[in-house]
C-alpha cells in the first residue's frame, strides 16, 4: 500500500511536484502559505491542511520545498510548524536549496523526534517538475532512502545519494553556481561581440563547436539573443544559491572571487528589475542605458 504523503510549498517547483504525486494515486495531503495556490490539487483530490503541522500529522512521508532557508524554518519550527506534528517513525524529505547547516541541524531536530531525514535538493527545472524528470540530490542514510524511492519516483527520473546530511546541498549550491558563472560568462562575452558589431549569433555558432559548449548555447542562449526572460528560474533564487555558496566558502576559508564578482552583477539586476524574471536577464546588466 502506497504511504500517504504531506506536502509543503507549493511553489513553481512544489506545485508541478504534488500534482505528479497526486498523479501517481498518493493519498497527498497538502498546505501551502498563500492558501489558494492549493485549490486546483484540492479540486483534483488533494486533501488541504490548515497549518504545516497538521500537513505533517497526515503523513509518513513529509515532503517540504520553500524559497530558502528563513522559510523552511519557518514551515519547520514553532507552534503550527511541521516538526510538532512529524509523526515517529515518519520521513521528511526536504527538496528546497538550503545551508548545508541548517540541512543537519533539520536532521538532528527530526531524529530526535524519531523519524528520519532526507536533504534532496532538485535539478531540472519547472519543466523537469511539470514532466515527472527531475534529478534528486540526496543526503541522508541509504535505508531512508529506500523507503522513499516510489514517492521519488512520482516526480523524478533520478536520484543520487551523495553522503551524509549536507553533502548533497553542499553540491546543490556548488553546481548552481557554476550555471551561475556559465551564464554571466556567456553574457560578458556576448557584450563584448555586439559591442564590435558582431552579432551574437556567431559567437553562439563557434562556442557549440568549441571546448566551452554547454547545453546552455541551445536553452538560454536563443532566448538571451531575443531579450526574453520569462522566468524557468528567478533571478532571486540564483541570487540566493550563489549567496548561500559565498557563505559556505567563507566558513571554510575558500577564496571564491568569480562567484563574488558574479553575485555582484547578478545583485545590480534584482535592484534594476526585480527577482522574479529569469535569472538570465544578467545579459541585460550590459545594455546601454
Ligand atoms: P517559489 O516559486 O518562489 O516558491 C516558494 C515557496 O516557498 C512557495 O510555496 C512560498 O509560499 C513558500 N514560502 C516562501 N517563504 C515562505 C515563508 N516564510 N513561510 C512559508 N512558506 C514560504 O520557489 P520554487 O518553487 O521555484 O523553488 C523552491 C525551492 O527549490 C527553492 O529553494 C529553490 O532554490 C529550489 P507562497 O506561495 O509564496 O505563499
Amino acid at each position: 500500500m502506497k504511504p500517504s504523503v504531506g506536502f509543503i510549498g507549493l511553489g513553481l517547483m512544489g506545485h508541478p511536484m504534488a500534482a505528479n504525486l497526486l498523479k501517481a494515486g498518493y493519498d497527498l495531503t497538502v498546505w501551502n502559505r498563500t492558501a489558494s495556490r492549493a485549490d486546483d490539487l484540492v479540486a483534483a483530490g488533494a486533501k488541504r491542511a490548515a497549518t504545516p503541522r497538521d500537513a505533517a500529522a497526515a503523513a509518513e512521508i513529509l515532503i517540504t520545498i520553500v524559497s530558502d532557508s528563513p522559510a523552511l524554518e519557518a514551515v519547520l519550527w514553532g507552534d503550527a510548524g511541521a516538526l510538532a506534528g512529524l509523526r515517529r517513525g515518519s520521513v521528511l524529505v526536504d527538496s528546497s536549496t538550503i545551508s548545508p547547516a541548517l540541512a543537519r541541524r533539520v536532521a538532528e531536530t527530526v531524529a530526535a523526534r524519531g523519524a528520519e531525514f532526507l536533504e534532496a535538493p532538485v535539478t531540472g527545472g519547472t519543466w523537469g517538475a511539470e514532466k515527472g524528470e527531475l534529478v534528486f540530490m540526496v543526503g541522508g542514510e541509504a535505508k531512508t532512502l529506500q523507503r522513499v524511492e516510489p514517492v521519488l519516483g512520482a516526480m523524478g527520473k533520478r536520484w543520487l545519494l551523495l553522503g551524509p546530511h549536507g553533502v548533497a546541498q553542499t553540491v546543490k549550491i556548488a553546481s548552481n553556481t557554476i550555471l551561475g558563472l556559465e551564464v554571466d560568462a556567456f553574457a560578458e562575452a556576448l557584450a563584448l561581440v555586439r559591442a564590435a558589431g558582431v552579432p551574437g549569433e556567431r559567437l553562439v555558432e563557434v562556442m557549440q563547436l568549441s571546448m566551452g559548449r554547454s547545453p546552455l548555447l541551445e536553452i538560454k542562449m536563443p532566448l538571451i539573443l531575443k531579450g526574453d526572460y520569462t522566468s524557468s528560474f528567478p533571478l532571486r533564487l540564483m541570487h540566493k544559491d550563489i549567496s548561500l555558496a559565498i557563505e559556505l566558502a567563507n566558513q571554510l576559508g575558500v577564496p571564491m572571487p568569480a562567484a563574488a564578482a558574479a553575485r555582484e552583477t547578478y545583485s545590480a539586476m534584482k535592484g534594476a528589475v526585480g527577482g522574479d524574471v529569469d535569472y538570465s536577464v544578467i545579459a541585460d546588466f550590459w545594455k546601454k542605458k
